[in-house]
């Protein structure tokens, strides 16, 4: 799981990355691309660490990396840099623009060149295939010879490849070309200190289709540069409860359809990411690969109901709360697990 950070030029994708990540990318000179970790801001999980004060505290973790790359070759070497990331974050400079029409096009700027990208790849392929059609095609090519066209015409009339319906084989076929437009897409608009609200109009201007959440990176710079206790008396100055960044990083994790469950206890309260509808065993070998083939059952309670409970894990056995569950469930985000395994 990885989210790639894309934007034109000067739209602040760095500096997004850093207040996410706490790595100063714009320091990095020489380096291509540079990862860092984000953790997930999770209520839940910091009521859990309240509760259990334990020695080691552990949220959910989302990987990001930002590009820095300048010159001719600079998309080619943005595509190699992000062909691993499941996700994509565009950054959009709402900060400098005059008006909503100028941040739309700025908008659709990088959207359709990520489009005419992805369609040169598909274009290329499908002539390649025509030359080769007196040889005998491998499993791979017919699949493509029968896929991409359809790739094709979405891409040409403007639109990006995840408004596809596609059946799992077909996609899983077209991995190795790690098109852009397939990934899922958050829309990120820095917009300026003076005019916040220009997130809400493009969300209006854009449909219910595209995710959009707005961010003022410079508030949230000076936000950061604070001691950790003076930053809610800054949000409360602001009227806001929880800084933008949050936000931010807590879309893209759902975004890749990522939930966590919770293992607590005084040595450690730790989130652990998992995609949404994965099955108990294999939400235990997240933990250790060997739980998975050592599973027995699960020991479960909902975070609230655990909350409903005062806060105990004595007090949820004795109410008969704590739910045995085995090799079919699906967990469910925000459960508290203890695994039961024989390894
Ligand atoms: N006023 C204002 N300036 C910003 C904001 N976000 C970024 N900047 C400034 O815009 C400039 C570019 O920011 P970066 O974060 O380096 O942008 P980038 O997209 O990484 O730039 P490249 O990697 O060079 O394409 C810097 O001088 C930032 O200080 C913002 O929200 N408001
Ligand atoms: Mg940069």
């Amino acid at each position: 799981m990885e989210i790639g950070i894309l934007g034109l030029p000067q739209s602040g994708k760095s500096t997004l990355f850093e207040i996410m990540t706490g790595v100063r990318s714009r320091e990095m000179h020489g380096e291509t691309c540079v990862r860092g970790l984000a953790s997930v801001p999770d209520a839940r999980f910091d009521r859990l660490v309240e509760i259990f004060k334990p020695v080691k505290v552990s949220p959910a973790k989302v990987p990001f990396s930002d590009v820095n790359a300048v010159g001719e070759k600079a998309w080619d070497a943005v595509r190699q840099s992000l062909s691993g990331a499941e996700g994509l974050l565009h950054v959009v400079d709402a900060f400098t623009a005059a008006d909503l029409s100028e941040i739309l096009s700025r908008y659709r700027k990088l959207e359709d060149e990520l489009i005419l990208s992805d369609l040169m790849i598909v274009e290329n392929r499908l002539e390649r295939l025509t030359k080769m059609a007196k040889k005998p095609m491998t499993p791979q090519d017919a699949l493509h010879a029968r896929v991409l066209p359809r790739l094709q015409e979405q891409l040409e009339a403007g639109k990006p490849l995840r408004g596809l319906t596609l059946a799992e084989e077909d996609r899983h076929g077209l991995r190795s070309f790690s098109f852009w437009t397939i990934r899922p897409e958050l829309v990120v608009v820095n917009t300026s200190e003076e005019n916040p609200g220009m997130a809400d109009t493009l969300v209006r201007e854009l449909g219910p289709d595209i995710p959009v959440i707005g961010i003022c990176c410079a508030i949230e710079v000076e936000l950061m540069a604070l001691p950790p206790e003076e930053r809610k008396e800054f949000l409360d100055s602001l009227g806001v409860e929880e800084a933008a960044f949050g936000r931010v990083i807590r879309a893209a994790f759902s975004l890749l359809g990522r939930i966590s469950y919770f293992t607590v206890g005084e040595d450690e309260v730790k989130a652990w990411v998992i995609p949404a509808g994965t099955k108990a065993p294999r939400a235990a070998a997240v933990i250790h690969n060997d739980f998975d083939r050592g599973f027995i059952k699960a020991e479960i309670i909902g975070f609230d109901e655990f909350i409903a409970c005062g806060g105990s894990y004595a007090a949820a056995k004795a109410a008969g709360k704590l739910r045995l569950e085995g090799k079919e469930y699906v967990v469910r985000d925000g459960e508290i697990i203890n695994f039961r395994f024989n390894v």
